[in-house]
């Protein structure tokens, strides 16, 4: 409350927006109408003018457990009084140790090592190198190739953003990418498969274009295809049945890791602890960041499968294996973080509580169809996406115009262009729910 009115203060007398420069934000309209928010508990946050605005996106996908959970901010303050920080290379501490431990007892398959970065962008770069790292060490030196998919979002990296397949974001940066790309079609398809509830029926033959690629490459050329199971930045798109089971078959019959970007599916999303889980596909290769830590110290990681690990680590000479890492990899506030959150999800059953609410909120999400220029809805787990016609002239003004407006009847909710993508923290109960998708609901009549 007194934070909260510090904040408050200063923004009336004394408080600059203009020295900072926002990431992925329109700085000059931002600063013209800002919108701050000041403190968070649960679900909800409130703004630096005292309002209370329900969380709808868990942040932006990260805070899974809802805000300022006290085991999590506890666990913070000891370690940051105990062990600041110690160097990650060629010295150790416990946490990150106990964290990589707790964290390998819930990966599926054999997935049982984990490189820890700070971010998904670093997750996303340090997976494509240990890809190539992999095959260097297997003596298939040829094998360097990257396969993505278009309206993939894998981050901000050089290396994230080769890979990946929005427009925007590899625009400026095109003339310097990664060489060796290529992009699998992307799987949306409003006209076959608009209002689906869970995954769409049609579309898992576009998976055969790895086919296409392979024989225009060769496979002996191809490290590694990375996808997200379920893409969530570029509006929640949902894979088709069939789809992820096809792209894994392709990648073993030609000898290509397969690398899933959960960054957001990961740790509950879907009502399982990773989409591998909820799909039943094994990546070699997983990515992730977000609800490692619930956001509360940034943190990321590489889970790695054990004959990728053994490959690379235990076939090498004497010496440094991998030439990878940050200073900040397994920082202890960031691991303490992820040991707390794990401990929430599980005491308190998270996943298991994303599934058993999943049809609850399948049916408040299409209660929305039918509204003004509400041309899909789609959902899986407890994510939902909502997607609007763009106004004639002007894409993306619709979405926008709806967020503010939910903003201001307080909802945060996400836009990416018209498509305004739901994630809320997975603690959320029946009547937030229902609070959620009713401001969503009054937001689009009203920007309509
Ligand atoms: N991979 C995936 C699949 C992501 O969703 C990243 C990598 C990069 O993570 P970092 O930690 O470097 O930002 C992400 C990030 C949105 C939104 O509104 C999504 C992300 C980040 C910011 C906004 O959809 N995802």
């Amino acid at each position: 409350m007194t934070e909260t009115a510090t904040i408050a203060n200063v923004l009336g007398s004394e408080l600059s927006l203009e020295e900072l420069w926002m990431p992925f934000t329109a700085n000059r309209a931002f600063k013209r109408a800002p919108r701050l928010l000041a403190s968070a508990s649960g679900m909800y946050y409130t703004t630096v003018d005292g309002r209370r605005v329900l969380d709808g996106t868990a942040g932006l996908w990260c805070v899974n457990a809802g805000h300022c959970r006290e085991p999590i901010v506890r666990a913070v303050q000891e370690a940051a009084a105990t062990l600041d920080f110690a160097p990650g290379f060629q010295m150790g501490h416990p946490y990150s140790f106990m964290l990589a431990e707790r964290v390998a007892e819930l990966l599926p398959g054999d997935l049982d090592h984990v490189f820890f970065v700070n971010s998904g962008s670093e997750a996303v770069d340090s997976a494509l190198k240990i890809a190539m790292a992999y095959f260097q060490s297997k003596g298939e030196t040829q094998r360097a190739r990257f396969v993505g998919r278009l309206r993939g979002y894998h981050g901000v990296g050089f290396g994230g953003i080769s890979v990946g397949g929005i427009e925007p974001n590899r625009r400026a940066y095109m003339a310097q990418l990664l060489p060796q790309v290529d992009h699998l079609p992307h799987t949306h398809d409003i006209a076959r498969n608009a209002f689906t509830r869970g995954q769409p029926a049609h579309g898992s033959e576009l998976a055969e274009d790895l086919e296409r690629i392979i024989r225009e490459r060769g496979a002996e050329t191809i490290a590694a295809v990375i996808v997200e199971p379920m893409a969530g930045s570029t509006g929640v798109l949902v894979p088709p049945k069939g789809y992820l089971k096809r792209l894994r078959e392709l990648c073993d019959k030609h000898g290509i890791l397969l690398i899933f970007d959960e960054v957001i599916t990961g740790f509950g999303r879907l009502g399982a602890p990773f989409a591998a889980d909820y799909f039943d596909v094994i990546p070699d290769l997983m990515t992730v960041a977000k609800g490692l830590t619930n956001a509360a110290v940034p943190m990321g990681a590489v889970f790695v499968r054990h004959g990728v690990y053994d490959t690379v680590v235990n076939s090498a000479p004497a010496g440094i294996e991998l030439f990878h890492g940050y200073t900040y990899s397994g920082h202890p506030l960031a691991a303490a973080a992820g040991l707390a959150t794990l401990d929430v999800y599980e005491t308190e059953g998270l996943f298991e509580r994303a599934a058993s609410l999943a049809p609850y909120w399948e049916d408040a999400l299409h209660s929305l169809r039918g509204l003004p220029h509400v041309v899909d809805i789609r959902n899986l787990g407890l994510v939902g996406g909502i997607e609007l016609e763009p106004r004639a002239g002007a894409p993306g003004a619709r979405g926008f115009e709806v967020f503010v407006d939910c903003f201001n009847r307080g909802v945060l909710a996400r836009v990416t262009g018209d498509i305004i993508a739901l994630s809320p923290p997975l603690i959320i109960d029946k009547s937030q729910i229902d609070e959620l998708i009713g401001t969503i609901g009054a937001a689009i009549k009203a920007v309509a």
